[in-house]
């Protein structure tokens, strides 16, 4: 099984959540301007109907028919998407179907909890033996496997009826010409299972990132997982949180050497959908928090990055807004958008990440524990600050003298920066003082 490709050199994935076919469609020109490789999208599946997200969970048949828009409107996001040179990631779900008793699909398909006229019977499913057939033991490799998450119809991957079907509805989105796949619940399907599906999908070589949420434990871990793709690291999301809610990001000094997923095995992100409903960092955490994990994420040479850009909500079940099109201001949300991707400072290090590419971290200082600064070799450099006072010092930074742009604050912009401008002079920023709360972040790309 090959797995993993990026168009280009681009590698930094927007997870634009819950955003439509034809609102992705529209935001892919913008993407693909400002450095964006693929943007991952919301599963294409018909599921059950209701303005909850996480109703496109509930798998109803394979047509290409969602709240997010038909099979052509798919289908022309995908063109319009590769025209600016951003590649597709959907969501696919090979573990299971709906978890309500019985129900009408968004596209008309009625069902019952297991049986979906022409596609699935109750002999596709698994029936592990535990009460309500659900997982009761989080650290049984069976039950994890062969049990249901959350009531979700178990799907019987092992047989070959329910592989050819999933075979078959893969194949489809691959037609429709998507670059990769997040796959849903990747821990619940067996490593042997997805093998037997992805070897006979016709496109080998695309992008898969595989949803094995791990932090020790038992049961299966991620690394059972990185012979199938990439897989996300999920000890990350919480170490970010962890690092800037708790005030000690100098601990993140030593996290490609904690013994995680190697890094071109990981995709990183500082939250998920899940994620941010959980309380982890989110746009709601305070003292641009966001933003300064955002800095890190993109600059520190660990996986494959994935900034997720969500929407405003109040309560876990709250659907997309604004008919689930997406729209952003020029830097920042709209209409209850919070459009991440777009924030100045996160767009900016997107391009920081691009343009340092494989450049060795180098120059790491520290003040206190709430404040950090690095460079990559001689291309980029930055400073975080994530404490309430500002931190004055000299750094050393490996560029070459001149004035730069902080891509953080603002971009270039001609002959100007359109935010701070830095002045580096003798390979230094001598007494310079970044405030608290914010970052600073130059690279050769942006040099006046
Ligand atoms: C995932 N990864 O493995 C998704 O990232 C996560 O968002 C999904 O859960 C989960 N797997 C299943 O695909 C979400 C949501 C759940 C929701 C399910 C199914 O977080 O709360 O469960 O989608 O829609 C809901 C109800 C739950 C009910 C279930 C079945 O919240 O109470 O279980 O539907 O009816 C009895
Ligand atoms: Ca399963």
């Amino acid at each position: 099984i090959q797995a993993r490709s990026t168009p280009g050199s681009k590698h930094v994935i927007a997870n634009l959540f819950q955003w439509n076919w034809d609102s992705v469609a529209n935001e892919c020109a913008w993407l693909g301007k400002n450095g964006y490789g693929f943007v991952q999208v919301s599963p294409a599946n018909e599921h059950i109907q209701g303005s909850q997200w996480w109703t496109d969970y509930q798998v109803v048949s394979y047509k290409i028919q969602s709240k997010r828009g038909s099979e052509a409107q798919f289908k022309n996001m995908v063109n319009a998407c590769q025209t600016a040179g951003v590649g597709v990631i959907v969501d696919i779900i090979w573990n299971h179907m709906a978890g309500i008793d019985s129900g009408t699909g968004v596209a008309g398909s009625s069902f019952t909890h297991y049986n979906y006229p022409n596609i699935y019977t109750q002999d596709d499913f698994h029936y592990c033996g535990q009460p309500g057939n659900d997982i009761q033991n989080w650290s049984d490799t069976f039950q994890l496997q062969n049990c249901e998450l959350a009531n979700l119809a178990d799907l019987k991957t092992e047989s070959s009826k329910v592989r050819t079907t999933l075979i078959n509805h893969t194949n489809k989105l691959i037609d429709l010409g998507v670059a990769g796949f997040r796959v849903d619940a990747s821990k619940h399907v067996a490593v042997a299972d997805q093998k037997a599906i992805m070897s006979k999908l016709k496109k080998q070589g695309l992008y898969y990132t595989h949803e094995v949420v791990y932090e020790g434990g038992g049961g299966v871990t991620s690394y059972d997982y990185t012979s199938i793709g990439d897989v996300q690291e999920f000890r990350y999301v919480t170490l970010m949180r962890d690092a800037f809610n708790n005030g000690n990001i100098a601990q993140l000094q030593g996290l490609k050497d904690k013994g995680w997923l190697a890094s071109n095995k990981a995709n990183v992100f500082v939250a998920n959908h899940d994620r941010e409903r959980g309380g982890y960092l989110s746009y709601k955490s305070p003292s641009n928090r966001y933003a300064l994990a955002h800095a890190f994420s993109l600059s520190y040479p660990y996986g494959t990055p994935t900034v997720f850009s969500g929407y405003s909500f109040n309560n876990n079940d709250d659907g997309a807004p604004t008919g689930n099109y997406g729209t952003c201001n020029s830097n920042s949300g709209a209409n209850g958008w919070q459009c991440q991707h777009r924030w100045t400072s996160i767009a900016g290090m997107v391009a920081f990440y691009n343009k340092v590419g494989t450049a060795a971290l180098a120059n790491w200082t520290q003040g206190n524990n709430n404040q950090i600064a690095y460079g990559r070799g001689n291309v980029g450099y930055v400073i975080i600050n994530n404490g309430d006072a500002a931190w004055a010092k000299t750094f050393t930074t490996g560029l070459a003298d001149g004035k730069y742009c902080d891509v953080y604050s603002g971009k270039k912009s001609g002959t100007t920066c359109t935010g701070k401008t830095v002045t580096v002079k003798s390979g230094k920023l001598t007494g310079y003082s970044v405030p608290g709360h914010t970052a600073v972040a130059i690279h050769t790309g942006a040099k006046l």
